[in-house]
């Protein structure tokens, strides 16, 4: 990857988890651990991937994007906040009553596609809106992402089933394997694995990736666009909490809100490798 274009990223993903913080602390609630495990991937896709227009958010043409994990709706509002879809001030209002950002991301905010939060439904929808591009000779492509804990779910295993039928190719859905859910280790509640075998036995081409290096993620991405007649899976091995080392690899981040002196350490964590990497 080109090293501006990667320090830029690197930049941009510091910014997207200090919004992940701001707004989970704000609103003493939501899911920090999940957000922070996909900021690297939602950079990525925002700021290198995806044809999105922020002045422009139902723009047919517009690649689409669908959180399957939807309680990581931290990671996608700071996302599009950075984007410029609205102003990184709406974060500070995260889960308030009346605000426009709640807990799971509804289709009504500006730059999200698709309702999400009851695991195993986004990748239905975004198998939908793959088939409808298809059928209606629509240029755009599909990005999902789900959750390790999520593909516990049967309904993840019926949409596999579906994409790989209608041979889905528009369709690319990136498993965030970061070996942690709710209430404990993936492996030891119902273990999903091998993932990568189980994706291709139903017909999918699987790639896989490191979720916090840009070079391994622009490597899958590019790859995912050659892939013809086949959806695209790809299994990013990531750090739940990634980037705040107390919430790292940490379940008990799953689900909690810092207090305000854990806020203030996640802060100056993360306001410390943004300068860094601007210095
Ligand atoms: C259908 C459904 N069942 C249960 C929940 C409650 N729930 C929210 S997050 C979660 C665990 C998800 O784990 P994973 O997909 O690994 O997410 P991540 O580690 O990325 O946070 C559960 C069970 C839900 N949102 N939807
Ligand atoms: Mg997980």
């Amino acid at each position: 990857m080109d090293a501006m274009l990667k320090k830029r990223l690197e930049i941009t993903a510091c910014k997207v988890r200090l919004g992940i913080i701001e707004g989970v602390h704000s609103a003493k609630s939501g899911h920090p651990g999940g957000s922070l495990s996909i900021a690297d991937t939602l950079t990525y896709l925002y700021f290198a991937k995806m044809n999105v227009y922020p002045d422009k958010p139902d723009e047919p043409s517009r690649d689409r994007f669908v959180l399957s994990k939807g309680h990581t709706a931290p990671a996608l509002y700071s996302t599009l906040a950075q984007k410029g879809f609205f102003p990184e001030e709406e974060l500070k209002s995260l889960r308030h009553v009346g605000a426009m950002l709640q807990g799971h991301p509804c289709i009504t905010i500006p730059g999200v596609d698709m309702s999400s939060g009851s695991l195993g439904q986004g990748i239905s929808a975004a198998c939908g809106m793959a088939l409808s591009a298809k059928v209606s000779s629509e240029p755009y492509k599909v990005y999902t992402i789900l959750g390790d804990g999520e593909i516990q779910e049967g309904q993840v295993w019926e949409a596999a089933m579906f994409a790989a039928h209608y041979k889905l190719d528009n369709l690319v859905a990136v498993v965030d394997n970061n070996g942690l859910q709710i209430d404990g280790r993936v492996a030891d509640v119902m273990s999903p694995y091998p993932i990568t075998d189980k994706f291709a036995a139903f017909g999918w081409h699987v790639i896989e990736a490191d979720a916090h290096d840009f070079d391994s993620l622009e490597a899958a991405f590019n790859e995912a666009e050659t892939i013809s007649g086949q959806p695209v899976v790809i299994v990013q091995k990531s750090i739940k909490g990634k980037g705040v080392s107390f919430m790292e690899d940490n379940v008990s981040w799953h689900g909690s809100a810092p207090n305000d002196e854990q806020y203030a350490q996640a802060r100056s964590e993360l306001e410390a490798a943004l300068a860094a990497l601007q210095a």
